[in-house]
């Protein structure tokens, strides 16, 4: 019943074609109140790829109904973290951060849907691994949050979301794509 919810909502959501870059869609459903397509940076960390749990995320949010439209493996580099972590440079973990983060490749990622940005947030977990609830990924998958890492990283509001997309992606890297006949094919919830 949810998937099927997901997938009424995510048909007919396209960002306008030849403007494939972060933004928040106004989308007509026949009657119902509007409803708003957003897009979010997810992240695999690179304890999360070297423990195997890109595939685990991704079926999580595919599951969820959320549509991928951006996705690349890359070490990220110091000058793209620096930028990203901008409002946490000047704390004491900084340095750690950007070390841990340099460690290996992330795989950076790009979703489309409806409240995606704060969904995904719920999904991710606290970012304290210790008060991440069980169910989350962070709280079924880290227990540290900076001596192992907590395994991913996702947006926490829509200007933060399109300020990262536009950091980590060039336009060109983000595809939008219509539902076809396949588009039953999503595994129920
Ligand atoms: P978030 O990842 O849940 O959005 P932020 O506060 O934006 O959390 O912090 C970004 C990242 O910085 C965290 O995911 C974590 O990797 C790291 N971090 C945050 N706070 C701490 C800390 O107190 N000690 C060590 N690392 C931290
Ligand atoms: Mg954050």
């Amino acid at each position: 019943m949810g998937s099927l919810c997901a997938r009424a909502a995510l048909r007919g959501s396209l960002c306008g074609a030849g403007a494939p870059g972060p933004c928040l869609l106004p989308r007509h459903s026949s009657g119902g109140p509007s409803q708003t397509q957003e897009r979010t940076l997810v992240a695999v960390k690179p304890d999360g790829v070297q423990r195997r749990l890109v595939g685990d995320v991704i079926r999580r949010f595919e599951r969820r109904g959320f549509k991928l439209v951006g996705m690349k493996m890359l070490q990220a580099p110091e000058s793209v973290l620096a930028q990203h972590y901008q409002d946490l440079r000047r704390e004491p973990f900084y340095p750690g951060l950007v070390s841990y983060m340099s460690s290996g490749p992330v795989v950076a990622m790009v979703w489309q849907g409806h409240n995606v940005v704060r969904t995904s947030r719920a999904m991710i977990g606290d970012t304290d691994s210790a008060a991440a609830a069980p169910g989350t990924i962070r709280g079924d998958f880290s227990i540290h949050i900076s001596r192992s890492g907590n395994v991913i990283h996702a947006s926490d509001s829509v200007e933060g979301a399109q300020r990262e997309i536009r950091l980590w992606f060039q336009s060109g890297e983000l595809v939008d794509w219509t539902d076809g006949d396949h588009h039953a094919s999503i595994p129920p919830a």
